[in-house]
């Protein structure tokens, strides 16, 4: 699938370790959320996690699979190899993840690249790589889901880095119903979160109500 910034818009992130390491459950709750309408997943199985290798390109295959049924991108976080393997929309990289540089030399022109910025001169750094097609700037506000997340963010600084990038920009960290709003005044292209969608009582019902907000 070609990159539209349209994607951005309601883009849940999640791996196993956010539904209590349950993989039946975590494939439920996805499959809700993109009846539902979310706009692109993101697989993140962090290192907590106690699936195997094998197990999560076993997920990731069924992830991609289940992406293509609903026409929903998949990509995959800080694995290019594997999002390659899996037939994976994208792949996802941090600071901290593979080199930027290397992960465009092996993913442009095949995969939808997604990197994580969260100070002005990463962004510019961003802004000199046209093959990006994304930033995610966060937290913006606390968030429980990310051990290792860097400082809070907040809403001015949120938007000024939206305006210094030339990639559309996605929010992600801390993101709720009561906040949105505010979110999207800072002009950002779309919404990521985790625990607003997969820790929702009602999956349907908050991404319909997530839906209102971004119209
Ligand atoms: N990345 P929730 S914050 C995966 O700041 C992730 O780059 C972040 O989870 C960043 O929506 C985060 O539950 C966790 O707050 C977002």
């Amino acid at each position: 699938m070609n990159f539209n910034p349209k994607m951005l818009q309601i883009y849940l992130v999640g791996g196993t370790q956010d539904t209590h390491h349950d993989s039946y459950e975590f494939l439920a709750k996805v499959e809700e959320a993109m009846q539902a309408g979310i706009t692109a997943f993101q697989y993140r199985e962090k290192d907590s996690s106690t699936m195997t290798a094998d197990a999560r390109l076993v997920m990731a295959r069924r992830l991609v699979e289940m992406g293509n049924r609903y026409s929903i991108p998949v990509l995959i976080d800080d694995d290019v190899q594997m999002a390659l393997r899996v037939g994976a929309d994208g792949v996802h990289v941090g600071q901290d993840d593979e080199k930027i540089e290397q992960v465009i030399k092996e993913a442009a022109d095949k995969l939808i690249i997604g990197y994580s910025c969260n100070t002005a001169a990463e962004v510019e750094k961003a802004n000199q790589l046209s093959a990006i097609d994304y930033l995610g700037c966060g937290p913006v506000f606390e968030t429980t889901s990310k051990v290792d997340a860097d400082p809070v963010l907040g809403l001015t600084k949120l938007k000024k880095l939206n305006k210094l990038s030339t990639h559309p920009l996605v929010a992600i960290g801390g993101l709720s119903l009561e906040n949105i709003p505010e979110v999207l005044k800072t002009g950002v292209a779309g919404l990521s979160m985790i625990s607003l969608v997969l820790n929702s009582k009602n999956i349907t019902e908050t991404i319909e109500k997530i839906k209102t907000l971004v119209k």
